[in-house]
């Protein structure tokens, strides 16, 4: 069988004859298949010797088939190269495209980057969210006014769709306990009508740090860090007094608008400034249902809008172009 096949591959004068006799030899009904398949009715030592030879057989042949199909391949370039054809091996070859990150993408794994440089963890949690998480937790009671400043998605069965990725806050102490340096970063959902800075669906990313003595002096000072290191330059912030029922005190951090520099375009409706992160010192009440005791431990927490930075950052005017989906948008961003 061994120089019948070897001949007959030898002679072989296309890919399509090779492929035939690899069928017919090793193929599954192919000859050598048919022999392995005796194997079975014979005795052990004669077994064991028929069937290394024949696994040798096999390996050999397929060896000879391949270097078989790569002469005639090589044949065929060489032969359409001197018969004049069309053939220009100089012409470039079939472009695939690389997709690319979306900007809000790119924006949050730069601040990941930044963060976990500092000791902070990443945590996660779910955007399906229990009331108790989206707001009791976070010293928002049933009827408090301040439900009201984000319009919830409701679900039939009592759950929402969170408003903001603070739930993260309180799940991460109950899971970690203090001392902890966390960041969650994550899509929110509120039923608002869209206009050129705000989105029904967006993204945050939510910052915490808890020890001995954490004071707003450290707020401010990695908050500061953090949008110099997003902007690679000197940024110019304001802060104002803000109100979180879940800090105490807290604060609304402003960034001067970079689309315009600060003379007014719509992102900043006209005023210069992009609210963009609101931040404080955790709430005793919060520490508490986080399970941790705010006589010994004390924290800041920021809710950063992610969405919005990553508009600032690359001048982009209209927030609804991040959720659109347009691929002539997107293709524009690439990691740097
Ligand atoms: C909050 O959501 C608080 N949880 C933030 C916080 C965390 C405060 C920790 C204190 C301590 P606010 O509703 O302001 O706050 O939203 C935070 C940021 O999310 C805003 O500054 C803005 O940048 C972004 N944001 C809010 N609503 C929208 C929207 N509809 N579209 C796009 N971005 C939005």
């Amino acid at each position: 069988l061994r120089d019948v096949a070897v001949a007959k591959i030898k002679e072989a004068g296309s890919s399509a004859e090779v492929e035939e006799l690899r069928v017919k030899l090793l193929g599954k009904k192919g000859e050598l298949t048919e022999m392995l398949k005796d194997l079975k009715n014979m005795a052990i030592e004669e077994r064991k010797q028929f069937g290394q030879e024949a696994n040798a057989l096999k390996n050999e042949l397929s060896e000879i088939i391949e270097a078989k199909f790569k002469e005639l391949s090589a044949n065929d370039v060489k032969k359409s190269l001197s018969s004049g054809s069309n053939f220009d091996i100089s012409l470039p070859g079939t472009h695939y495209k690389l997709g690319s990150l979306h900007p809000v993408t790119i924006v949050q794994k730069e601040i990941e980057k930044i963060f976990t440089g500092m000791g902070f963890n990443i945590v996660d949690g779910p955007e399906v969210e229990e009331e108790f998480y989206n707001f009791e937790a976070l010293n928002i009671p049933k009827h408090h006014p301040a439900r009201d400043m984000q319009d919830t998605y409701w679900l039939e069965n009592g759950s929402l769709l969170r408003t903001h990725t603070s739930p993260c806050q309180v799940r991460a102490m109950q899971k970690y306990g203090a001392p902890l340096k966390v960041i969650a970063p994550g899509r929110c959902f509120r039923n608002e009508s869209t206009d050129a800075s705000h989105e029904n669906t967006f993204f945050q990313l939510e910052g915490m740090m808890i020890d001995k003595n954490v004071s707003i002096a450290n707020l401010i000072y990695v908050m500061k860090l953090l949008l110099s290191e997003v902007f690679q330059r000197d940024v110019k912030i304001r802060l104002r007094p803000g109100f979180f029922p879940f800090v105490e005190p807290g604060f609304e951090l402003d960034l001067n608008c970079m689309i315009c520099g600060g003379k007014g375009c719509p992102t900043c409706k006209h005023s210069g400034w992009i609210e963009l992160l609101p931040c404080g010192m955790v709430h005793p009440n919060v520490l508490r249902y986080g399970g941790i005791d705010p006589e010994e431990y004390t924290g800041f927490a920021f809710g950063l809008g992610l969405t919005r930075l990553a508009m600032m950052k690359y001048g982009i005017s209209d927030i609804r172009v991040l959720n659109s989906g347009d691929l002539r948008a997107m293709e524009q961003f690439s990691v740097r």
